[in-house]
């Protein structure tokens, strides 16, 4: 184990380039490393994990038996129950005073699950972070200004210490106190913002309210992401605030932030660091492997961790593994829809919510703020869009409007939505995660 771990922290540079060495790996290169790790890391859970070593046993499978990367196929996958019937510490592959840091996430249903680190695991993570914003186009020296939550939330810490890690000056101005942060953008003059995008817009409104132009902003470079958002979000940010916005991929169980990002250069979906994490697409219903290219749910082995090593992770999000380009040996997500959960089924018709942000921010008189109010008429479950109309756009221009979105999403989705369009500034706004989906059936 420990020669393993021993490379992990390694950090060889490419000369003359920022890249770290393993971005420029070939794809056999990579599946021969990939290879090596992948036993280490299944041998290191089957002896450290009680868990894994059961889960392996009852499946007849030993750590061995991993001869190809495809062989991975027939060990048992982990899922988010699994984590919290081993709460809080069940999962850990390391003593607990080996353990440098744990963070938390609440979760929907209020159940924790607790993820650890070692000293050697913050490391790794920190250079996964730094590669990430340095792929987005941050550079060291680059001012980093980070609105994620700072606590128990992998966002704040995560990108903090990726930030630091490349050389950059970091503002950890975490979430919330909206009005602060902007002043603090607007003095400090940073090149770069960490946040989520719904996030972003609200800093983009603050600055308005405030009498300033973001498109005068300093800020070059956003890393947005922990939540679906789309193509169109994206425009509607880089119009705004005139600075490239990226997509940042990442989960805490797997690591955090820093498991895949989208490259400046490209624009074309979130690389995922394979050399620290071997991803696989499978049928949500059978399990069954489905190949690249093909929608599923995204599952992901660690190939390096210590301390909470994850042995094919169920993530719940919904993605398909497409072909590398600015990092040729590392596979893209596409677009995270969303995860399963956030799947709603209205009527027999699978919806997303990014479906609709899609949809609604193709109207140049609705605003990108909006909730789906999920409720019951009788037996039959009713979906409306509360949606904003711009600011500057009539009560009567947002009316018809919101017709229009409800004939789109009536063609494009095959379902009918109600929807309504208030007035400017009425919906909450985000301060850090979006809550999209209000569900009002119960109450
Ligand atoms: O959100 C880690 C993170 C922090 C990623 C900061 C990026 C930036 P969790 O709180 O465990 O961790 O939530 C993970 O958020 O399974 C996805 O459903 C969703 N998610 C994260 N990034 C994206 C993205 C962090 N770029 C869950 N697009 C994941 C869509 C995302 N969904």
């Amino acid at each position: 184990m420990t020669g393993e771990m021993r490379t992990v922290s390694a950090r060889r540079q490419v000369r003359g380039s920022l890249l770290h060495a393993a971005e420029s790996m070939s794809v056999d290169e990579l599946r021969a490393l990939q290879l090596r790790r992948l036993r280490w890391s299944l041998r290191h859970a089957y002896e450290n994990v009680p868990f894994y070593r059961k889960r392996f046993d009852e499946a007849g499978v030993r750590p061995e038996d991993c001869r190809e990367l495809t062989d991975l196929a027939a060990f048992p996958v982990t899922t988010k129950q699994d984590l919290r019937d081993n709460y809080p510490f069940g999962m850990l592959a390391v003593p607990r005073d080996k353990i440098a840091r744990v963070h938390a996430s609440s979760g929907t249903t209020g159940e924790p699950t607790v993820v650890a680190y070692t000293a050697d695991d913050i490391v790794t993570w920190s250079d996964l972070v730094a590669r990430s914003i340095h792929a987005a186009g941050g550079r060291p020296g680059d001012m980093v200004h980070i609105s994620y939550g700072y606590g128990l939330f992998t966002g704040g810490l995560g990108a903090h210490y990726g930030a630091e890690r490349l050389g950059c000056t970091v503002v950890p101005a975490s979430g919330g106190m909206t009005a602060r942060q902007v002043r603090i953008i607007n003095d400090f003059r940073p090149d770069v913002i960490m946040a989520t995008p719904s996030y972003m817009l609200t800093l983009i409104e603050e600055f308005e309210r405030q009498g300033l132009d973001p498109r005068e902003s300093s800020l070059r470079v956003g890393v947005l992401g922990a939540e679906p958002w789309t193509e169109e979000m994206r425009a509607e940010i880089e119009e705004r605030l005139d600075m490239d916005a990226l997509d940042t991929y990442g989960l805490s169980e797997v690591i955090g932030p820093g498991v895949a990002q989208e490259c400046l250069e490209t624009k074309d979906g979130p690389h995922i660091w394979e050399d620290h994490f071997l991803p696989e697409v499978i049928d949500q219903d059978t399990g069954a492997s489905v190949a690249d290219g093909r929608s599923g749910e995204l599952v992901f082995t660690s190939l390096t961790k210590q301390a909470f090593p994850v042995i094919r992770y169920r993530t719940r999000d919904l993605s398909a593994l497409m072909p590398g380009t600015a990092r040729p040996a590392f596979r893209r997500v596409s677009r995270v829809a969303g995860r399963s959960d956030d799947m709603i089924v209205l009527r027999g018709v699978n919806l997303f919510p990014s479906q609709i942000e899609e949809l609604l921010l193709r109207s140049a008189d609705l605003a990108p703020h909006f909730q789906l109010v999920r409720s019951k008429r009788g037996h039959l479950d009713d979906l409306t869009v509360r949606v904003e109309r711009r600011a500057g756009t009539s009560e009567q221009r947002g009316a018809k409007a919101g017709d229009e979105l409800r004939a789109a999403v009536k063609a494009s989705i095959g379902v009918t939505v109600k929807v309504q369009v208030t007035d400017p500034y009425v919906i909450d706004r985000s301060e850090g995660k979006m809550r999209r989906i209000i569900d009002e059936r119960r109450s």
